[in-house]
């Protein structure tokens, strides 16, 4: 099995086994992406995937979605405010994920941008891609072997199956950068769960949005957790929140906002 599958007893105490740490840090290693099956409680993303979807402007007379922005056919990224019910901690300081990212990230890890994916009916199969360039243009090597900066985090809002919008994902990429376009020295797995599970990747890690040949929109919400002092210079940083809802994070999870604040606020914070 190459995810994850939580214990009754990882869900009831909301912490992980330290095995179950090191199986799942391993695995994103080696493949450059983790599913986990059971991270979230199903009533809360189905809660927030109603609130989502009744925000959405769908046009179906021009097969539009009036949000957000166009990333590939029938693809769009919108952007998303922290507040209720998307500002619940459960979603973005997960106590089951967290010890998992900072193992990951290091322990000052961030928020970089937050918000949602939709690809309506009829998407077509998204251009591969990794989320970030080689870090060091001048050696794909350096780039390559150093651990990661930055994960793409995606929450599914619906029952994701093979037809309806998986994400396609070619393991170990993140470890050379193609070395053919092809793709074919990878193996390709399916991104693909029920409301409740989750997926993550490795900046480096190559991969598409799958064609949505279902009648339903397809939406998961997504997060990117940097390292602290990772600038994201290439994608829009997308991180919304009221002074009011700042106002009201605990001090620790302040510390995951640093990208809303001054750079110098860094130095207060740590
Ligand atoms: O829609 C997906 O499954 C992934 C989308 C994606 O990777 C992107 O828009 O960069």
């Amino acid at each position: 099995m190459n995810h994850i599958v939580l214990t009754e007893e990882e869900i009831s105490e909301q912490k992980m086994h330290k095995n179950t740490l090191l199986r799942a840090k391993h695995l994103f290693d080696v493949q450059g992406f983790l599913k986990i099956e059971n991270l979230f409680p199903k009533e809360l993303i189905q809660a927030v995937a109603d609130v989502y979807e009744k925000s959405l402007n769908f046009n179906e007379e021009t097969m539009t979605l009036d949000s957000g922005t166009q990333v590939s056919d029938k693809r769009y990224i919108v952007p998303i405010s922290f507040a209720p019910p998307f500002n619940d901690p459960v979603l973005y300081a997960n106590p089951l994920l967290k010890p998992l990212l900072e193992m990951i990230l290091g322990p000052k890890f961030i928020l970089g941008s937050f918000g949602a994916i939709t690809a309506l009916p009829g998407a077509l199969e998204q251009h591969l891609h990794a989320d970030y360039r080689c870090l060091f243009e001048e050696s794909k090597e350096i780039s390559c072997s150093i651990p990661t900066y930055a994960i793409t985090f995606a929450m599914p809002l619906v029952d994701i199956d093979p037809v309806n919008g998986p994400t396609k994902i070619w393991a170990g990429s993140h470890k050379t950068y193609p070395l053919e376009q092809n793709m074919t020295s990878y193996p390709r797995y399916l991104l693909y769960g029920p409301i409740g599970s989750c997926y993550f990747w490795d900046y480096r890690t190559f991969h598409a949005g799958g064609a949505n040949h279902s009648e339903k929109m397809r939406s998961l919400l997504y997060m990117s957790y940097t390292r602290c002092w990772f600038k994201d210079f290439f994608n829009p940083e997308r991180l919304e929140m009221g002074r009011e809802e700042y106002k009201a994070l605990s001090e620790e999870d302040k510390k995951l906002f640093i990208a809303l604040q001054n750079r110098r606020e860094i130095q207060k914070v740590y």
